[in-house]
């Protein structure tokens, strides 16, 4: 029963049907499915696939657009039981989070903000299209001591080492830690760039960035 509605969330997206990406994720929650199983196992397998015709060259951006609208509708729904789930405590830490210059890919990104708020960090979201003079500023403004990056783009991962650059000119390289993310990031990508860690989901970023601040 439970596989077989992560099967169909999968081709809602894949199907290009938002409304059902919705209505399945409505029908998930309410029949006791944990909202990070829907995500992981339903929502992300679609969006693999859809990006996969779309390298194939089967599917076109109107594909990827409506995909990703479904995404976005089911996380609407997903993210308030999300942090619903956890509970904090004390900040554990102050995270600022965006999606670097030329890149507006944000589900990724906004599920990271999401999981990490929801385990006590407190988290200013930049949104997408970030430049490092913006990053600077609010990393100034709120004293955070981390700072994620996401990208997407093979054509736009070379921004995290802009930034991390600029972190060091302006003489806050100390004070952040950097955890860089996204699809074509990888381990050896983060240790080029003189990041501190990577990681490849939101549970993964919750984790290291716990082990970043010596809370793990
Ligand atoms: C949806 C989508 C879009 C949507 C985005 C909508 C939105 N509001 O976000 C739209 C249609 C706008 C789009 C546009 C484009 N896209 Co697009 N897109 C995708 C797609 C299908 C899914 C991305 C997604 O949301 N995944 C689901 C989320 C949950 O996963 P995620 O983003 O990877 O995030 C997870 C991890 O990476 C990690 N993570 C992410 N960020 C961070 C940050 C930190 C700090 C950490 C620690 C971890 C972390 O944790 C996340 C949660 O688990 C991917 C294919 C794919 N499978 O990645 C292509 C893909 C990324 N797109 C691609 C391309 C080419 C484009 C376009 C250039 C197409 C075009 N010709 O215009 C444009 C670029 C626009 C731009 N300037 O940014 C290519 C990139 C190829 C490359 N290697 O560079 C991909 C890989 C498709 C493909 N296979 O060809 N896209």
């Amino acid at each position: 029963m439970t596989q077989d509605i992560f099967t169909q969330l999968t081709n809602s997206l894949v199907d290009g049907d938002p409304d059902a990406a919705l209505e399945l994720t409505q029908q998930a929650l309410a029949s006791g499915v944990e909202p990070m199983a829907i995500i992981r196992q339903g929502l992300m397998p679609g969006m693999d696939i859809v990006g996969q015709k779309f390298a194939e060259g089967e599917y076109f951006l109107p594909d990827l657009i409506i995909a990703a609208d479904g995404m976005k509708k089911a996380m609407d729904l997903l993210e308030p039981e999300l942090r619903a789930r956890q509970q904090s405590i004390e900040s554990a830490g102050i995270v600022v989070i965006g999606t670097v210059k030329g890149d507006i890919h944000e589900i990724g990104k906004s599920l990271v903000a999401t999981m990490l708020s929801a385990n006590g960090f407190t988290v200013y979201d930049l949104g997408v299209d970030v430049s490092k003079d913006r990053f600077i500023a609010k990393i100034k403004e709120t004293g955070a001591n981390i700072l994620g990056m996401s990208a997407l783009l093979t054509t736009t991962m070379t921004q995290q080492r802009e930034v991390i650059k600029a972190l060091d000119e302006a003489g806050l390289r100390k004070q952040v830690k950097v955890m860089v993310g996204g699809a074509p990031v990888t381990k050896s990508w983060a240790e080029e760039i003189g990041a501190d860690d990577y990681a490849e989901d939101a549970m993964g970023a919750v984790h290291k960035a716990k082990k970043l601040v010596g809370k793990a």
